[in-house]
């Protein structure tokens, strides 16, 4: 996505696939503009130039010099105006006694999507990461590589592409500010190799053999081992994908779990579970929207987004209201479809009572003294695409994936789209005690490094959509965490 070098055939292939033929002068102009200005989206200034170009055939240095020279003074306007960087602090307003939101884009987004925001972007995210791995390792600067004496080397890069060579190897090229480097792993390491996903940041530790380093370990930012000991009496309960409007929403189950939080349905050891439930946690999707896919309306029961709200509202409401619900968005809600995505707009935000609190998609929020950070989740398809061992039935085991790579979306590109704010608001930084996310509509938890990691499947059965993509969900199972005790796992359909 992002390029350093830019070759004359990427240029060539790119205007080529605009319909366009392009002039050798006009294709160095370009090559060295990109070598000048480092780090810039290709794809955002060939787009410009062949928009202008109307009716040449082929695109010349007169195409190529003018558009270069607007995207240049658009970048000084923009400097010119940039605030200053988000301080990430929590909104008054969405500060309650016991519920503290720590990190949240909401009302701090000052993203266009323009060259700049990319450049900024990758650079915050390289960064970021970098400073937890190099608590690990020392590394040099790639451009330096080829410069020491010594064999051994450690460095850290961003991964930029991955392949299998014709003797078996796995070929990593990573890139940090200055240069790109090649990576060999061998033996045991090309599994782990094979798994990088496309510009995360990783360590490599290895010995160097001209340009290229043999590696012997690839290092993730990771977590760390002994995490934070918390333990608190009171429980968390963790739901999302609600996905009310649809019409595979199973409303019976639903009214179960309702009934099961007013005290109202259970044994006396479920009762006793539902009265220590003081938080819910809703990761996204809370209602099924409209027009997210093709050919929505024949599967929905409310075909207005704003009465769907107000359904979200009126079930919402049902629930004891010494209960807090800390609600985020999904890809099916009335939000931007980028991540990271802003709490929902005040005229479906208002239409809640007050024990709900909005936050964005991702959010840190403290919970009672428990660090949660909820996140929809949409990148785990792209990980259960590219990574085969991961599996839908097990959505925990590609969560822990995110918390090894310290990051929410580590690939940039697939099916998650990414908003370049200038700060990466999906790099965790700050180690959570609970990672929630949805969106898989799958049902798992586990502990990794001390972290509970939940996904809390969904309250939709299976949809004609979903029947065609061979996605099978797991819909009304609730998590109910005790933090530093049990986890409890209620499955609501198919009865209590
Ligand atoms: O997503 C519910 C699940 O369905 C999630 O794992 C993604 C999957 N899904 C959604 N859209 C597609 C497409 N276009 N292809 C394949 N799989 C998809 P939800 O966000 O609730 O729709
Ligand atoms: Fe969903
Ligand atoms: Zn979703």
């Amino acid at each position: 996505m992002v390029i350093k070098d830019i070759d004359s055939k990427l240029i060539i292939t790119k205007f080529a696939m605009h319909g366009y033929n392009v002039h050798p002068t006009a294709v160095e102009i370009l090559r060295k503009e990109a070598a000048r200005a480092g780090k810039f989206s290709l794809d955002y200034v060939i787009s410009q130039i062949c928009k202008t170009a109307n009716g040449s055939f082929i695109i010349t240095p007169d195409d190529v010099l003018p558009v270069l020279k607007t995207i240049a003074e658009e970048k000084k306007e923009r400097k010119a105006e940039l605030k200053p960087e988000p301080v990430m602090k929590p909104k008054p307003e969405l500060e309650r006694r016991d519920v503290n939101v720590l990190k949240d884009i909401t009302g701090y987004s000052g993203c266009e999507g323009g060259v700049d925001d990319f450049i900024a972007y990758f650079n915050s995210r390289f960064e970021k990461l970098s400073k937890i791995l190099k608590a690990r390792i020392n590394p040099l600067p790639i451009s330096s590589i080829g410069r020491v004496k010594s064999e051994r080397v450690e460095v850290i890069g961003m991964v930029n592409s991955v392949r299998e060579s014709s003797s078996g190897n796995v070929i990593v090229e990573l890139e940090d500010k200055t240069d790109r480097i090649r990576v060999i792993a061998s033996g045991k390491l090309k599994e782990v190799a094979m798994e990088l996903l496309g510009d995360e940041v990783i360590g490599v530790v290895g010995t160097l053999k001209g340009r290229t380093i043999i590696a012997d370990r690839i290092i993730f930012p990771d977590v760390p081992i002994n995490g934070r000991k918390i333990k608190k009496d009171f429980s968390i309960a963790f739901i999302s994908d609600t996905h009310f409007g649809s019409n595979t929403f199973i409303k019976d189950e639903w009214e179960t779990f309702v009934k099961w939080l007013n005290g109202e349905v259970g044994n006396e050891k479920m009762i006793e579970l539902a009265e220590n439930v003081k938080y819910l946690v809703l990761a996204g999707d809370v209602v099924d929207g409209v027009g997210v896919y093709p050919d929505q309306e024949k599967e929905l029961t409310i075909m207005d987004i704003y009465e769907q709200y107000e359904e979200a509202a009126a079930q919402l409401d049902r629930i004891p209201k010494h209960i807090k619900i800390i609600l985020s968005p999904g890809n099916h809600d009335a939000v931007r479809q980028a991540e990271p995505q802003p709490a929902l707009p005040k005229e479906y935000a208002s239409l809640f009572s007050n024990n709900v609190i909005h936050v964005g998609n991702p959010a840190m929020v403290d919970i009672g003294g428990v660090k949660v950070l909820m996140y929809h989740g949409r990148s785990l398809d792209d990980i259960m695409t590219k990574i085969p061992r991961l599996d839908y039935s097990r959505p925990h085991e590609a969560m822990e994936e995110l918390l090894r790579r310290r990051h929410l979306a580590p690939m940039y590109g697939g099916r998650s789209p990414i908003a370049p704010e200038r700060d990466d608001y999906l790099v965790i930084d700050d180690v959570p005690d609970i990672l929630h996310c949805g969106h898989v509509h799958t049902y798992g938890t586990s502990f990794y490094r001390g972290v509970f990691v939940v996904n809390s499947s969904c309250w939709q059965s299976q949809t004609e959509f979903q029947k065609k993509v061979n996605l099978n969900p797991m819909p009304g199972i609730v998590a109910v965490y005790t933090p530093g005790g049990d986890v409890h796992k209620l499955r609501f359909y198919g009865g209590a």
